[in-house]
């Protein structure tokens, strides 16, 4: 059983900032169909659609990140022809893609195992096109513990239910752990943007991954549930103890594929309410909207910094 210590499941650095693959039978397919994207070796030239992305940006949901290309598009000055951008994946409404110059942003849906299908594919199109050096970063809504709404959580660690720094993975019906770790050195970065942005306020903090928006993450308000009130804030206080300041859904298998392919990996999430008040997310849709441009602003200024244009 492979565990967090165990070099497998460590952090490859691949050579020369290139994409780590660690599947020996992916050389022998000589036509590769991602699906997911409606995109194949055989009919797309992957180095030269791909060849120059530096940064991707996902997150849940198609129209945000289309909004996200939208920005990144005027905050960079690169226009293009009509001020469109095409989705890329038009012959899918699995996921949306979108670039703009080394930007590529694309929608993932909800939950590990809709995320784990788009960077599975993601990331051999990064290796296909030949791109060095990328940073892929999670831009997301979570629910906040002991924050003021509206707050952004930079990921220190991605926990599981129990707090712990792993992501139980079934392969072949047998249980394997896989470290959530995170890129230190950008977390750092991205909270000193944050800074820098003084528009909001940005925490550092471990956010916990769930299977599940409602008894997953403690809810009173589902269909069903087996607890009561006070367990469900005995629960959460002891999250809050164990350094968690945030829930969300995708982030451990996030950080468990960027660590086995040697990309590095962020995840800058908003809240959209303090769970330790409440369940129900009740504010004006106008409010959730300014939220939600938050960890797009914050990157926005990372990439422009990263890019020498700040
Ligand atoms: C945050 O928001 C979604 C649930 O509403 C889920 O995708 C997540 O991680
Ligand atoms: N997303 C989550 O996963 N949980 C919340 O409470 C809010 C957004």
């Amino acid at each position: 059983m492979a565990t967090p210590g165990d070099p497998s499941a460590k952090k490859k650095k691949a050579e020369g900032g290139a994409i780590h693959i660690p599947n020996p039978h992916l050389e022998e397919i000589k036509e590769d169909v991602l699906y997911h994207f409606a995109l194949s070796t055989a009919t797309h030239d992957f180095p030269a659609l791909f060849g120059d992305v530096k940064f991707v940006c996902v997150g849940g949901s198609p129209s945000r990140m289309k909004n996200f290309i939208s920005f990144i598009a005027e905050d960079l000055g690169i226009s293009t022809p009509g001020g469109e951008h095409p989705n890329i994946c038009a012959g899918t409404d699995r996921y949306a893609m979108y670039k703009v110059g080394p930007v590529l942003s694309v929608s993932h849906g909800m939950g590990i195992p809709s995320i784990a299908i788009m960077l599975h594919e993601l990331i051999k199109l990064l290796h296909y096109a030949k791109c060095t050096n990328v940073i892929v970063v999670r831009i997301g809504t979570s629910g906040g513990l002991g924050l003021e709404p509206g707050s952004v959580v930079i990921t220190q660690q991605s926990v599981d239910a129990a707090f712990k720094p792993q992501l139980e993975q079934v392969i072949l019906g047998k249980s394997i752990f896989r470290s959530t770790a995170l890129d230190k050195e950008l977390a750092e970065e991205l909270l000193e943007c944050g800074k820098e942005l003084n528009q909001f306020s940005t925490v550092a903090g471990n956010t916990m991954c769930t299977l599940d928006f409602y008894e997953g993450q403690a809810r009173l308000d589902g269909a069903i549930c087996s607890y009561s009130e006070e367990e469900k804030l005995q629960y959460l206080k002891s999250a809050y103890e164990a350094g968690v300041r945030n829930i969300e859904m995708e982030s451990s298998v996030f950080a468990a594929m960027c660590n086995l392919c040697g990309l590095r990996g962020a995840v800058v999430c908003v809240t959209l309410l303090n769970r330790l008040d409440g369940d129900q997310i009740t504010t004006p849709h106008e409010v959730l909207k300014e939220y939600q441009t938050r960890p797009q602003k914050l990157v926005g200024h990372f990439i422009k910094k990263r890019l020498g244009k700040q």
